[in-house]
């Protein structure tokens, strides 16, 4: 049975924690595979708001055995105050297991993720200062910090002296702070690792397991295809791979065990941070927008840059994670407006551009190529089927859907659970 992987298509924040949760009934196991507390899933039940932001938003199922895969970087901290809040209204959070080998953020790499960003000024990512970027850079450089490492105290020590001796000298003489101490950042660590210890296991084996006894794996993806590090807009992007193939080494997942992909894209385009972002407004009808929408971002709060739609990016979407299916969301949030601009191309000097370009400076200059869609002026929260919608609603969608190489196999139409077009 199978292995889904979902992604974002955009640069986050397309619903995927909707999306997820749509699949609840339909899954065993949802794995997160990367990032860690950066991102922020919505999801709402009836009355209840969900925002999960450490956690798969699969957990709020019950019955589904939630995975914290080896690709993740947890805050300990913030993972037992989400478990704890989840708990008291009643999600029943004990199937949760956490990879031996996933990376523990040190508070020290969100003092540094934030100090960082300061000292960047106008240079900077605009990250949501969680300590993701420097932790992946520990990963990397091979001094970072591991869940089983809080089971080995001399190792912890070792590895917290060896990062420290570094990042110290950083912090004083770049940043002109104290030094912080092994001693503190130790017992902090320690002092997670009992209540932590029932959950750590070899989560891959336990997924390879889950499949070959016919169980239905769910990856769910943070952030998404254009923040991802290797495929997104860098140095504008998040530190780790939030496309399909990350599913694949953040759960240690054999691609040859994917089955589908999904690929969530959102009826128009948001990015919070810094970067390039061709279709974004900056007058009013990108404040409407981000009204009708409430797009401001579920961890930091932050307003989101607003933009229309960019199939060019929906196509690189496709490419990249080799999308099988599309859900767009959010489509109730364009019942207003008279005419919806699509972008179709790009405009770089002059040059028309039908993909992505090579250049990550030519984006910085791309103008948007629009193709004019007529609005439908009808609420469409309370429709069910496709045929339900506006004439000219479809048409946005099965326009959409020509250019970006992948069918739309369901609809949002509101942030509620049932607020949802499945099309079959
Ligand atoms: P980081 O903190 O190192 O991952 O930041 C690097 C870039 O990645 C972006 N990023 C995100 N973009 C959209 N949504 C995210 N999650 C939250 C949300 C964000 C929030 O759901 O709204 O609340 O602000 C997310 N996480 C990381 C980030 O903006 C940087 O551009
Ligand atoms: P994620 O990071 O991709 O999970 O997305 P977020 O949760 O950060 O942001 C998506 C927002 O859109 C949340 O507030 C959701 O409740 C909301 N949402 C998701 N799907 C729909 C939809 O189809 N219509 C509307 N109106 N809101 C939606
Ligand atoms: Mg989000």
């Amino acid at each position: 049975m199978p292995a889904v992987v979902l992604v974002g298509a955009q640069w986050g924040d397309e619903g995927k924690g909707k999306a997820t949760d749509l699949l609840g009934d339909r899954i065993d196991y949802v794995v997160k595979f990367n990032g860690g507390n950066n991102a922020g899933h919505t999801v709402v039940v009836g009355d209840e708001k969900y925002a999960l932001h450490l956690l798969p938003s699969g957990i709020l199922t019950p019955g589904v055995t939630p995975i914290i895969g080896n690709g993740v970087v947890i805050d300990l901290s913030v993972l037992f105050e989400e478990l704890d809040a989840l708990t008291a209204r009643g999600v029943d959070c004990s199937l949760l297991k956490v990879s031996a080998n996933a990376h523990v953020i040190p508070s020290y790499n969100t003092v540094l993720d934030r100090v960082n960003e300061r000292f960047l000024g106008n240079r900077k990512i605009g990250t949501t200062g969680r300590g993701i970027g420097p932790t992946y850079a520990d990963k990397m450089s091979r001094v970072g910090i591991r869940v089983q490492d809080l089971y080995d105290e001399s190792i912890l020590r070792q590895k917290v002296e060896a990062a420290l001796e570094f990042k110290n000298q950083v912090l004083a003489k770049i940043y002109n702070r104290r030094a912080i101490e092994v001693d503190a950042v130790v017992e902090e660590l320690l002092s997670y690792a009992d209540r932590l210890a029932p959950m750590v296991t070899d989560t891959s084996l336990e997924i390879s397991r889950a499949l070959d006894a016919g169980k239905t794996v769910l990856c769910e993806a943070g952030q998404a295809t254009l923040l991802d590090v290797d495929h997104g807009t860098y140095p504008y992007v998040t530190s780790s791979n939030a496309t399909s193939g990350g599913a694949c080494t953040g759960a240690g997942l054999p691609p040859t065990r994917v089955d589908r992909v999904i690929a969530v894209l959102k009826a128009f385009t948001t990015r919070v941070g810094e970067g390039p972002f061709p279709t974004e407004l900056h007058d009013e009808v990108g404040d409407r927008l981000r009204v009708i929408g409430g797009e401001f971002g579920t961890t930091t709060g932050r307003p989101r840059r607003i933009g229309w739609l960019d199939v060019v990016i929906g196509r690189y979407a496709q490419r990249i994670n080799g999308v099988t299916d599309f859900v767009m969301t959010k489509l109730d949030n364009l019942d207003t407006f008279d005419e919806i601009p699509v972008c179709v191309a790009y405009d770089i000097n002059g040059v028309r551009h039908d993909e992505m370009p090579v250049s990550q400076s030519d984006f910085h200059h791309a103008t948007p190529i629009y193709e004019m869609l007529p609005g439908w002026k009808t609420d469409i929260s309370g429709c069910r089927t496709f045929e339900e919608l506006p004439e000219n609603c479809r048409r946005y969608v099965e326009f959409v859907e020509e250019h970006i190489g992948a069918r739309i196999s369901a609809i949002g139409v509101g942030p509620g659970r049932d607020e949802i077009i499945q099309r079959h």
